[in-house]
């Protein structure tokens, strides 16, 4: 049974949760940052797409101000900093990955591991989120379900010649994730998001897509296992 926060009584005034908030709203709004960057790269390596890539980096601009507006209705200030730092890798491996013209593997880190990172997160939070970030939150997750689309659809009709890229792809940035996840386990935990809530629906999010994609469930299994131990 998902927990709410009316059953939880979360005080979202507590000194407590908004230090955790400080952290954790700095990383969303910090991720839609980037993710708004990425899609308008996307769009200069994706010529073809290109509307469709500058629709979906408005998007993630209007998330953007959304998650600030949650965070300033909690009188909290986002720890940009360290949200930054929570990124470097990720953004790192895109940001070369987009010099060397690699479409892929870009694809691979925004629009399925980051975007399911994203699904994962606003699906737990959304249950436990205070009434203004619910209702944000609520409009922002079908959004990145549109993303996590265009990516299925861009890979799978060209998997044959991808294949081998995203197996690298995934090898170089899962096992980055889930030192992500492990770096804001106590910060979620302090918003009742518990770890292992988000690590079965990133899971679920990411084996579907990979199916989706044209992955059998063996290579699944394989690519699923990087990184678990990070
Ligand atoms: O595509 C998007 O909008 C993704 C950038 C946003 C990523 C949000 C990352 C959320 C991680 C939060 C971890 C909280 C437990
Ligand atoms: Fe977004
Ligand atoms: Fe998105
Ligand atoms: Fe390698």
């Amino acid at each position: 049974m998902q927990q709410v926060a009316a059953d939880l009584e979360i005080d979202f005034k507590s000194e407590k949760y908004k230090d955790a908030y400080s952290r954790i709203n700095a990383i969303v709004i910090e991720g839609e940052q980037e993710a708004y960057e990425n899609y308008i790269q996307l769009s200069q390596l994706l010529p073809d797409d290109k509307e469709d890539l500058i629709r979906l980096s408005k998007m993630e601009s209007r998330h953007k101000k959304g998650f600030e507006a949650c965070g300033r209705n909690l009188q909290v200030s986002p720890d940009m900093e360290f949200a930054k730092e929570f990124f470097a890798g990720l953004h790192g491996n895109f940001q070369k990955a987009a010099a060397e013209g690699k479409i892929v593997t870009c694809l691979l880190i925004q629009s399925l591991i980051i975007e399911c990172f994203a699904i994962a997160a606003y699906n737990i939070y959304i249950p436990v989120a205070d009434d203004f970030a619910r209702k944000i939150t609520e409009g922002v997750v079908k959004d990145e379900y549109s993303h996590l689309n265009f990516g299925e659809v861009w890979l799978q009709k060209n998997f044959a010649q991808s294949k081998a890229e995203l197996e690298e792809a995934n090898r170089h940035n899962l096992p980055i994730v889930w030192k992500m996840l492990n770096q804001v386990a106590d910060d979620a935990a302090v918003l009742a998001m518990e770890k292992e809530a988000l690590v079965e629906d990133f899971m679920i999010q990411y084996g579907e897509a990979l199916s989706n994609i044209g992955f059998t469930t063996r290579d699944i299994m394989r690519m699923s296992a990087y990184g678990l131990t990070a």
